[in-house]
């Protein structure tokens, strides 16, 4: 099967969870097609089953704004002809979902067409695809597709209330791959903390929804009570308040590191105790999944499909959204208590082996033939 994936080419999680099922799938024989306007950060693309085509933007001095849709719907009617793929994925429905249905326009005037999977990933539902700007296209464009999946239970759910949704969502989660995790030797655990300290960890793309300045107020509290350190990972527009806090709390810069974006990922979640994740909005949550594979529990809000990955005294604490001095509160008892946290980074990790890439995969191979079959 040929397959061409349209995503993201950043670290955000639509974009780490295309790369990482297009390169599953190119692993087991796929010939995968990554369209892009970048290279995406996780792609290895020394596998010789892996194409990148990098969507060609022209400028031109009367566009005020650069027609990147139609790049890319071009772009996406090339590749399926030059290359003869069997079906597209498009990863987030703005503009992929409606690019990928533009592009299936000018198929069929060859009779070409391809089926198209629309994956609906978060905000392209509950934020940016809800602006009066977008929605009209977002809701046609995913009617549009000849298969939709969503991340999450929580994420279908909104869908089905924010859209006038005519086909059948099939729900399969993100997926983790626990082979990356095995390997602990490098985790340098000192770099970051004393012996006699605890490890806070939050990573994400520093968005409001993020809710970044209740990471470092539940950490400013936890820290009264508890020896610990916070890593922050990721960058993004509520740095500034990162610095603000800073300034106003000039006794903690020196427990609080900021890495920025960074390739070992993971490593750092290995030798972290606790990821704190209070978002506002989180449609499954795949930095949580991650930090458990990494054998790391979460705190949480109970956000979106949060809970269907969280799970609430068992592989960490979720709390209502906003509610700071409960997860604090829950941090506290967590880091106080050496066999409650011992417990807990197990079966942090035993959720995420439910999530495993080897059990999601088979679902979407079994999805594309199945759409193939019936298109
Ligand atoms: O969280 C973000 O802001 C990035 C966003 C994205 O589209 O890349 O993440 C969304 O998709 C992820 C992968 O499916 C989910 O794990 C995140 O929960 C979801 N984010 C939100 O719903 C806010």
């Amino acid at each position: 099967m040929k397959i061409g994936i349209l995503c993201y080419p950043t670290y955000g999680g639509s974009g780490i969870v295309a790369t990482e099922l297009g390169m599953s799938l190119a692993n087991k024989g796929y010939e995968v097609h990554f369209i892009s306007s970048a290279l995406p950060a996780r792609l290895d693309i020394t596998n010789p089953n892996i194409f990148f085509h990098r969507v060609n933007v022209q400028t031109y001095p009367l566009f005020q704004y650069q027609p990147y849709d139609i790049a890319l719907s071009s772009m996406i009617y090339r590749v399926v002809n030059l290359y003869k793929l069997d079906l597209l994925h498009a990863h987030y429905a703005i503009p992929y979902a409606y690019a990928a249905f533009t592009a299936k326009q000018m198929l069929k005037e060859d009779n070409n067409d391809i089926p198209l999977v629309t994956t609906l990933h978060g905000t392209d539902i509950t934020l940016v695809g809800q602006h009066p700007s977008y929605k009209h296209a977002v809701e046609f464009s995913i009617n549009q597709s000849d298969a939709i999946t969503s991340v999450s239970e929580s994420l279908k759910k909104d869908t089905l209330q924010f859209f006038n949704i005519k086909k059948e969502i099939q729900v399969i989660t993100n997926f983790i791959d626990n082979s990356e995790f095995d390997d602990c030797s490098e985790c340098q655990r000192t770099q970051f903390a004393n012996p006699d300290e605890k490890i806070l960890i939050h990573v994400s793309n520093l968005r409001p929804v993020k809710r970044v300045d209740e990471v470092l107020q539940i950490f400013k509290n936890v820290e009264k009570k508890v020896k610990s350190k916070l890593i922050i990972i990721g960058e993004g527009p509520d740095m500034e308040k990162v610095n603000q806090f800073l300034e106003e709390n000039p006794d903690l810069i020196s427990k609080i590191r900021l890495l920025g974006k960074v390739n070992d990922l993971y490593k750092i979640l290995q030798l972290s105790d606790v990821f704190l994740l209070p978002s506002e909005q989180e449609s499954f949550g795949l930095a949580a999944l991650e930090a458990m594979a990494a054998y790391t529990p979460v705190i949480s809000s109970n956000a979106g499909g949060i809970p269907e990955v969280n799970i609430q005294g068992e592989t960490g604490y979720l709390a209502e959204i906003g509610n700071v001095e409960a997860m604090s509160n829950y941090t506290i008892k967590l880091l106080s208590n050496e066999d409650l946290l011992t417990q807990m980074k197990q079966n942090a990790k035993d959720q995420a082996i439910k999530f495993d890439l080897q059990n999601i995969l088979p679902i979407y191979e079994k999805m594309y033939r199945t759409t193939i079959e019936n298109f």
